[in-house]
């Protein structure tokens, strides 16, 4: 029968932003995507990184440690990795989704956070949405575990409700990735909530929530795997309404808005 969303898991959605299903990944469906994860990282990650770059590191790390962190991220798994394109329709995964965000959903991205041992980087406070703004609230983020993220391992922190305020302004620019102003928010000030997770747990949020994560002081890796999904109905902020919007659907059918007709040319 497999994992079932109950009503419980969407009215904290609705409530708090955000929810907990575990073990919707069962151990063999991990043991197969982390070990096709590790493979393609061995394959074709190639550059070392410290992770979120900007100023926010000042805020968050102790001195002389600001660019001591590791992080590896990768995106697009599918385009490498067999099983990783089917967890896009994974049915019990899909089930949640259309649950949260309506029956008509598109995947929007794929990517992994993989934070090394000891020194696998902090992410500061910020909603999803100033990385991919979408016209309107429908948009979840899951956060599929590869590994157990215990609170030492940085595991995700929540601001529970936070996802009622909308889009909130983030410090953004080329020099850094967007981040909410610490002197407003930061974890010294404001109350979050850790979500700690088992491999196979999924995390859904919605990207008006705020959260951050801290560093990994465990000495195990912490993979976990973030896929975004939004209604149909949504388009990107900026879009211009007479081009499609080609993102693959995974529930549903996607009804033609101000787009013109497609045509063979
Ligand atoms: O999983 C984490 O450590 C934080 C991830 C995060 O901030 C994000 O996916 O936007």
């Amino acid at each position: 029968m497999g994992f079932q969303f109950s009503d419980a898991h969407t009215d904290q959605y609705r409530r708090d932003g955000y929810c907990k299903a575990e073990g919707l990944f069962s151990p063999d469906e991990v043991k197969e995507l982390g070990a096709e994860m590790d493979w393609i990282i061995e394959e074709w990650w190639g550059e070392e990184s410290i992770g979120w770059r900007g100023p926010w590191r000042d805020h968050y790390l102790p001195d002389g440690q600001q660019r001591e962190t590791r992080a590896v991220f990768l995106g697009n798994p599918q385009f490498y990795s067999a099983a990783w394109g089917r967890v896009i329709y994974q049915q019990s995964l899909n089930n949640c989704v259309r649950a949260l965000v309506g029956p008509a959903v598109q995947w929007h991205h794929t990517i992994l956070h993989g934070k090394p041992p000891e020194r696998g980087t902090p992410f500061p406070m910020h909603q999803d949405y100033p990385f991919y703004p979408h016209d309107g609230p429908d948009f979840v983020d899951c956060l599929v575990h590869l590994d157990d993220a215990p609170l030492e391992s940085g595991c995700l922190r929540v601001v529970p409700g936070s996802h009622t305020q909308g889009p909130l302004d983030h410090i953004e620019g080329d020099h850094t990735r967007p981040y909410l102003p610490p002197d407003q928010y930061h974890p010294d000030i404001t109350e979050t909530v850790p979500v700690p997770a088992k491999a196979g747990d999924v995390i859904f949020f919605s990207y008006y929530l705020i959260h951050w994560s801290d560093l990994n002081h465990s000495d195990q890796w912490r993979r976990s795997v973030r896929i975004g999904f939004h209604n149909a109905a949504m388009l990107p902020v900026g879009h211009d309404p007479q081009t499609p919007y080609h993102k693959v659907m995974v529930g549903g059918l996607k009804k033609r808005a101000a787009e013109t007709k497609l045509t063979y040319r």
